[in-house]
């Protein structure tokens, strides 16, 4: 009682009192720390469940896992080590000599931002990851990070994407880790200086990314050169993308015909890229198309080929048996219950079918079913994010929508008040994408596309008549960045008149614009980073912070408020606590609590409920705001 009184007294939380008799007994501190952080947590369930799920919560099954020990898997020799050992010319070297079909996992990024808005946090990955090291040795690559992973953990998550590398780098010692760069964008929706992607890339490398899967969103090269010259600096394996779009198969569609992308794959090669990466963002490469164009690289270029596609159409796996069927050196799929729709092809499927085959994967199929058993009890807890699409859909190849943009398309377009209008702004977002001259969609590229199609449905644009009715109107700053030259030069220039429409009276830019951008001041910004935060102001904390300032700064702010949630299971995270419901809470490693919602009570005259715990066995109540 005495001790909690001086604890909680207004003059020793300031700071201000004789503190001596504390300092003497460092013990006390500890108990003044664990009850912080006792209530931070139970203020963060109280809330999520007074103000978001109001006690009603699905019943969700406990996700089985293998328990494989650490001194099982270290032992192993995959892909990583070859690269250690020998370097990203021989891996590819090996990669071009291998008659089996070598496979990327994209469970870990892609498929759970196609499928889940990329809300997976690491907790769910690190339970398995020990499987997968198993049961995946034989895999190419995991893509576990890069893309939308990096801003959603720290703005959603509340999670430090770097420790997520870490720690599944730790547990998955064996099988290469790949990440996906948006060139000169990085993990981001802008341009950054020059500096900022080569100190990126230097620390992604040395948390453990292997493989960089760099791509430009409007496939000009320019703007990956930063990206591919810092990985090859790194010794690290290079994959520069083309970018896939439009109908290779349409004779009448002569933009991106078979010749461009042979122009580009050459090119890329050139420039030193140890793996040329077919980057079929939306889902479009038709399963003819991919072995016309695979077969044709395949005579064209000497690198290894890794197809990237998504099953959008429900076509996805027949995409890649007839990439196979040409010769293609590596695919990506996901483990079956996170595949299909906007997210990769069914990995367990193409590794069943070409068993006994010229091209046998040589994976164990027994043994990656369990993986894929595990995700199938994860996925329900993230059902929320979840979009409404259910079954494939053949219209992908008319509107060639990303995956991540198309099963987000539709909340958006409601953020707007414009859910009944949906069909129309996917109608627009063809309609725009001509209007620019047929472009290559893909982040940040395919947002000023949807932004533009949002905008014009909005306002009552047409192409017809926007040149006259959108005169002196503001238009999306994604649309305004793309002409001013910000995001690249797309192939074939820019509409003038749209051009001149948007930007007004500023000039477009025609160079790089990391040319053009002063380098980031990485030691002001560790200083301010030891200053105002109380942090170490590390190389990751750094670039993080010059790449997403606000984001970075957000996060910092809700760890010291609210509490620390890394550890907390995703169940709890997501949909709390129901009456009468147990859990255990791990806090961090050896320290849990078991806390019990006993009651939510009726609210007060102040708008406040009180909410009865037990933890641990010791009844604690805290008043939550009802925010309703
Ligand atoms: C991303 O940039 O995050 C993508 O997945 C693009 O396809
Ligand atoms: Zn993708």
């Amino acid at each position: 009682g005495f001790l909690l009184n001086v604890l909680n007294h207004p003059t020793f939380r300031a700071g201000e009192c004789d503190t001596g008799f504390i300092e003497a007994n460092p013990e006390l501190l500890n108990i003044r720390k664990a009850q912080d952080r006792e209530r931070k947590v139970l203020n963060y369930i109280g809330n999520k469940v007074v103000n978001e799920t109001k006690g009603v919560k699905p019943q969700f099954n406990v996700p089985v896992f293998p328990r494989i020990p650490m001194t099982e898997i270290n032992g192993l020799s995959g892909t990583k080590q070859m690269l250690d050992k020998k370097g990203p010319e021989a891996v590819a070297k090996w990669t071009l000599e291998q008659n089996k079909l070598l496979i990327t996992d994209t469970t870990m990024r892609d498929a759970q931002q196609s499928l889940m808005a990329t809300r997976v946090r690491t907790i769910d990955m690190e339970k398995i990851a020990p499987a997968v090291a198993l049961y995946g040795k034989d895999l190419f690559s995991l893509e576990m990070w890069g893309g939308a992973t990096f801003d959603t953990a720290y703005r959603f998550l509340k999670e430090d994407p770097w420790e997520r590398l870490e720690t599944l780098r730790a547990k998955i010692p064996n099988v290469l880790f790949q990440m996906l760069i948006r060139g000169a964008n990085a993990v981001g929706y802008k341009n950054y200086p020059d500096n900022v992607i080569r100190e990126f890339v230097k620390q992604s490398a040395e948390a453990g990314i292997d493989v960089f899967r760099i791509f430009d969103s409007l496939n000009w090269i320019q703007g990956m050169e930063v990206a591919l010259d810092e990985t090859l600096n790194q010794g690290k394996i290079a994959e520069a993308c083309i970018c896939y779009t439009g109908d290779i198969l349409d004779d009448s569609r002569t933009k991106y015909n078979l010749d461009y992308y042979i122009r580009m794959a050459k090119e890329l090669e050139k420039r030193g890229s140890h793996i040329l990466g077919i980057k079929d963002m939306s889902g479009l490469l038709k399963p003819m198309a991919a072995y016309k164009l695979v077969h044709a690289l395949k005579e064209e270029i000497g690198i290894p080929i890794h197809l990237h596609t998504h099953d959008t159409s429900g076509n996805g796996v027949a995409t890649i048996l007839m990439a196979a069927q040409a010769g293609v050196d590596i695919v990506d799929a996901a483990f079956n219950s996170m595949s299909g729709l906007t997210s990769q092809p069914a990995l367990n499927s193409v590794v069943a079918a070409l068993e006994h085959s010229s091209r046998d994967t040589g994976i164990d199929v027994d043994g990656i079913q369990k993986i894929s058993e595990y995700w199938k009890d994860v996925r329900p807890v993230y059902k929320k994010f979840e979009s409404e699409l259910v079954t494939s859909s053949a219209e992908i190849y008319k509107y060639e929508i990303p995956g991540g943009q198309y099963s987000n398309l539709k909340p958006q377009v409601e953020s707007f008040g414009l859910g009944h209008k949906f069909q129309e702004v996917k109608d627009m977002y063809k309609a725009v994408n001509q209007m620019l001259g047929d472009i290559v969609k893909v982040t940040p590229s395919s947002k000023a596309v949807g932004d533009m199609a949002i905008f014009m449905v909005q306002n009552d644009l047409t192409p017809e008549n926007i040149l006259e009715k959108g005169k002196g109107i503001d238009f999306p700053d994604s649309i305004v960045s793309f002409f001013e030259g910000m995001m690249g030069q797309p192939e074939g220039g820019f509409n003038k008149d749209l051009q001149k429409l948007v930007l007004k009276d500023k000039e477009p830019i025609t160079c790089r614009p990391g040319e053009l951008l002063p380098p980031e001041d990485f030691e002001y910004i560790r200083t301010g980073l030891q200053k105002h935060f109380g942090l170490d102001g590390t190389p990751q904390e750094v670039i993080s912070y010059a790449m997403y300032p606000k984001v970075f700064e957000d996060y910092h702010k809700s760890l010291k408020k609210d509490g620390n949630f890394r550890y907390m299971g995703s169940d709890i995270f997501f949909h709390g606590l129901e009456e009468g419901e147990t859990c255990e809470v791990k806090l961090e490693e050896g320290k849990v609590l078991v806390i019990k919602l006993n009651e939510i009570r009726k609210m007060d005259a102040e708008g406040n409920r009180d909410m009865v715990f037990e933890v641990n066995g010791n009844r604690r109540i805290v008043k939550i705001k009802d925010e309703d």
